[in-house]
C-alpha cells in the first residue's frame, strides 16, 4: 500500500498521507512518493487545484522518529534537503491553488507542511503542535519563515519554544488557518473549497499565489511591478475574456483554466 495516495476527483488532485496507524508520521519513503506526485502526477492538465489531507485520525505527526534510528539516517541538513525541502518548495511553487484539510493533529514538520498550502482549513478536533523543541530540535520545513508571518513574531516564538498544542479553533482565531469546520462532514466541506477553486480561472489563481508569496519579501515598488506584469499576463488569458463576456452578458462564466 503506498504511504501517499493520489487520485483525480472533480478536476482536483487529491493527495492523502496514508500511514494512519502512525498518525501519518513522515518517512523518507513517503517523501519520495510525495515528490513523485508533485513532479509527475500533478502535471495532468485536468488538475486545476490540489487537496492535501491525512488518512485516519491524524493529519501528520511530522518526522517518523523510528525512521531516524539506525546507521542509515543521514545528517539532518541532508535529510531536510533531500526529503523535506523539495516537498515544501514543491507545494509553494505549484502553479495551482493548494487546499490543506487538516483532519486531526498536525505535529512537527506535519504542522509546517500544512502551512505550506495556500488555504488551510481544519476539523474542529484538529490541533497544531510545534513539537520540535520537545525532542531537542528546531522547527523546520519552512515553519520559522511562515509561522511568524501568519501569527506575528511573539505568538510564533511562544508556539515554537513551548511546543504547546494549539486547538483548531485557536488556530483560526490567531490567523494560522483560514477556517474551522465541524468534524462531521469535514472532508466534504474542506474538499468543496478545492472543487470550487478548480472551476475558477486557474492562471489568475496561480498569479495571485505568486504575487502573495512574493509580497512576503518584496517592498511596495517591487510588488507594484510584479502586479503589473502578472495582471498583463492574466489579461491575456482566455479565462479573462470569458469572465468579462460572462459579466457583460449577465451569465455564469465557464472557465477552462486556459
Ligand atoms: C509516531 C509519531 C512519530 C513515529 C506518532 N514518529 N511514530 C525533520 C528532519 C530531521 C530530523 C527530525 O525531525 C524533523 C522534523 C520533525 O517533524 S521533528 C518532530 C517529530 N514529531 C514529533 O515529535 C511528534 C511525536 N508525536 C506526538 O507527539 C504524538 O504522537 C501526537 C501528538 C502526534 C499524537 O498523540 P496521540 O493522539 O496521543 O497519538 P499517539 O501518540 O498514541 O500516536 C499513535 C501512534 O502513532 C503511536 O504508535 P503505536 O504503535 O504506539 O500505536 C505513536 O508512536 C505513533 N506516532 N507520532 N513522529
Amino acid at each position: 500500500m503506498p504511504s501517499v495516495l493520489f487520485e483525480l476527483k472533480d478536476n482536483v488532485g487529491v493527495i492523502t498521507l496514508n500511514r494512519p496507524e502512525k498518525m501519518n508520521a513522515f518517512t523518507r519513503n513517503m517523501s519520495v512518493e510525495m515528490q513523485d506526485i508533485l513532479r509527475r502526477r500533478i502535471t495532468d492538465k485536468q488538475i486545476r487545484a490540489v487537496y492535501l489531507t491525512g488518512n485516519g485520525r491524524g493529519f501528520c505527526a511530522g518526522q517518523d522518529l523510528s525512521d531516524l534510528q539506525g546507521m542509515d539516517a543521514p545528517p539532518f541538513d541532508k535529510l531536510l534537503a533531500e526529503f523535506y525541502d523539495p516537498v515544501v518548495t514543491g507545494i509553494r511553487n505549484l502553479a495551482l491553488p493548494v487546499v490543506c484539510g487538516v483532519n486531526g493533529v498536525a505535529a512537527g514538520a506535519g504542522a509546517n507542511l500544512a502551512l505550506c498550502a495556500d488555504i488551510v482549513v481544519a476539523a474542529a478536533n484538529a490541533s497544531f503542535i510545534q513539537a520540535f523543541t520537545k525532542i531537542g530540535l528546531i522547527p523546520d520545513s519552512g515553519g520559522t519563515y511562515l509561522l511568524p508571518r501568519l501569527v506575528g513574531l511573539q505568538k510564533a516564538t511562544a508556539l515554537m519554544m513551548l511546543g504547546e498544542k494549539l486547538s483548531a479553533v485557536e488556530a483560526e482565531r490567531w490567523g494560522l488557518i483560514y477556517k474551522v469546520f465541524p468534524d462531521e462532514g469535514f472532508t466534504d466541506a474542506a474538499f468543496s473549497l478545492a472543487r470550487q477553486l478548480a472551476q475558477m480561472p486557474t492562471r489568475a489563481l496561480a498569479y495571485t499565489k505568486q504575487a502573495l508569496q512574493a509580497s512576503l519579501d518584496n517592498n511596495l515598488p517591487q510588488q507594484l511591478q510584479l502586479e503589473a506584469r502578472l495582471q498583463r499576463a492574466a489579461g491575456e488569458t482566455n479565462d479573462y475574456r470569458e469572465g468579462l463576456s460572462a459579466f457583460l452578458e449577465k451569465r455564469s462564466p465557464n472557465f477552462t483554466g486556459e
